[in-house]
């Protein structure tokens, strides 16, 4: 998508601090962190947000969470962390491009909204 911010993150158009990459995934550092920890997963695929998740697509969101496990553990997220998926406008999704942030590094409040 041309003018998605996280396509361009993953053409390398725009820079990321990378944290892991492969043919489908990039995980990179949050530009406005919000735990001292704070790192977004993204399929290289354009997915807008969950709301498109779908039989043909869900395979990579899969994907994903197999990874998280060695994505956290290289960034020493040993006690936890959280896993959060803003959706739409009432989720509060910014950037349109299916994302997963994983907060952590502290104990996080428990507040869910
Ligand atoms: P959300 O509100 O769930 O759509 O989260 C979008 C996140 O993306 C937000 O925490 C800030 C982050 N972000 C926005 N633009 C950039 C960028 O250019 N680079 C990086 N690393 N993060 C960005």
């Amino acid at each position: 998508m041309a003018d998605c911010i996280f396509c361009k993150i993953v053409d390398g158009s725009i820079p990321s601090k990378k944290v892991y990459e492969d043919d489908k995934i990039l995980a990179f550092y949050d530009l406005e962190p919000q735990a001292p920890v704070h790192v977004l997963v993204v399929p290289k695929q354009h997915i807008c947000c969950a709301n498109e998740i779908n039989e043909s697509n869900a395979e990579i969101v899969a994907y994903i969470f197999t990874k998280i496990p060695e994505i956290t553990k290289k960034l020493g997220l040993d006690n936890g962390y959280r896993i959060v998926n803003n959706c739409g406008e009432d989720g509060c999704q910014s950037v349109k491009h299916l994302h997963f942030h994983i907060l952590g590094g502290k104990k996080l409040n428990g507040a869910m909204c």
